[in-house]
């Protein structure tokens, strides 16, 4: 059946999400030991700005959608580095 095939592609798409995902929090966590180590601001507003003003201006997905997933993902991303920087003190 036609649905059951696009579940099936829709599955693969959610496993890349979720691994691109965990790639990126292990990138994040990197730059949140260096910050701890420089003693660096975790938040850097402009940078997540940046970044969510990339996608929302040069993609055709709701941009509301894409600023709700981005606070999300800046969100978990921060909770990682806070908790690295526990770990170091
Ligand atoms: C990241 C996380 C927190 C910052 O507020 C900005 C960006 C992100 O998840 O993209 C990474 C990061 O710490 C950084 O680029 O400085």
């Amino acid at each position: 059946m036609e649905i059951d095939n696009l579940r099936i592609e829709i599955d693969a798409l959610d496993s890349q999400i979720v691994s691109l995902l965990k790639q990126r929090m292990k990138k994040s966590k990197e730059i949140g030991i260096m910050k701890s180590k420089f003693n660096l601001e975790l938040k850097d507003f402009a940078r997540e700005q940046q970044i969510i003003h990339k996608f929302t201006e040069n993609s055709n997905l709701n941009k509301e959608f894409v600023k709700e997933i981005y606070k999300l993902i800046f969100k978990e991303s921060r909770r990682i580095q806070k908790n690295e920087a526990i770990k170091k003190n």
